[in-house]
């Protein structure tokens, strides 16, 4: 295996669906088909915090959604857990500035998909030279998911990564919605990333669907 192109990731991120079971209160499993369905194009298995599943249930719902991403052909991206992703053969891991070192991940799952968040202009070079295949920034957008989000910062820092000729993937984060994503591509992220905007929404196949065509349209744009 080679590791991941640029231009092949870049397609990938467009509309990036993460999700854990405590994030909906329909059928988990069901709630990813159809954000596949509606046109998700990369999958995150983030299942943390209250409610939450563990233990061997929790490996078990993992393998059930890896499956759900093969049948669709959408890569499955394991969160925090690299253990776990080398155990499940996952296609890639995502991990925080607090979870594991980006060069010592790099090394330990090959040519698996490496993500990583970022919050400053350093952070993003620090991601890139430790072979992260993508970084994640933000939150964009005010957002109640997650408790202990750094503070909001708009489309700005985007901005300026790109300014500074950075050419790494990147994937929006935090409160983007169909409506408010198109400012976060103009900036230069090569996608966007939600958790409750699909997995909250009554109609999840028509929430992802929604932001298919807005990232299409903004990326015909760019
Ligand atoms: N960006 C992305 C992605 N996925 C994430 N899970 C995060 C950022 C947040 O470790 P982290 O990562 O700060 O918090 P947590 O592990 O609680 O999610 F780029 F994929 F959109
Ligand atoms: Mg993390």
């Amino acid at each position: 295996m080679t590791r991941i192109s640029r231009e092949m990731m870049k397609d990938m991120l467009s509309v990036y669906f993460i999700m854990g079971s405590n994030n909906t209160d329909a059928d988990p499993v069901s709630v990813v088909k159809k954000a596949i369905e509606g046109g998700a194009t990369l999958f995150q298995f983030r299942e943390k915090g209250s409610g939450s599943l563990t233990g061997e249930e929790r490996v078990q719902f993992a393998k059930q959604v890896q499956d759900v991403c093969r049948q669709a052909g959408i890569p499955f991206i394991i969160n925090d857990d690299v253990e776990l992703a080398l155990r499940l053969k996952a296609d890639g891991v995502h991990i925080g500035q607090d979870d594991a070192d980006a060069a010592e991940t790099r090394a330990a799952i090959g040519d698996m998909i490496l993500g990583v968040s970022a919050h400053n202009v350093s952070e993003v070079k620090r991601a890139e030279a430790a072979g992260a295949d993508y970084v994640g920034m933000g939150p964009v957008y005010p957002t109640e998911t997650k408790k202990d989000a750094e503070a909001v910062q708009g489309v700005t820092l985007i901005e300026e990564v790109r300014r500074q000729g950075i050419t790494i993937p990147i994937v929006g984060i935090g409160g983007i919605t169909a409506a408010n994503a198109a400012p976060v591509i103009k900036a230069g992220a090569d996608g966007v990333s939600m958790i409750s905007a699909i997995s909250q929404s009554d109609d999840p196949k028509e929430a992802a669907r929604r932001f298919f065509e807005e990232i299409q349209r903004s990326k015909a744009k760019s």
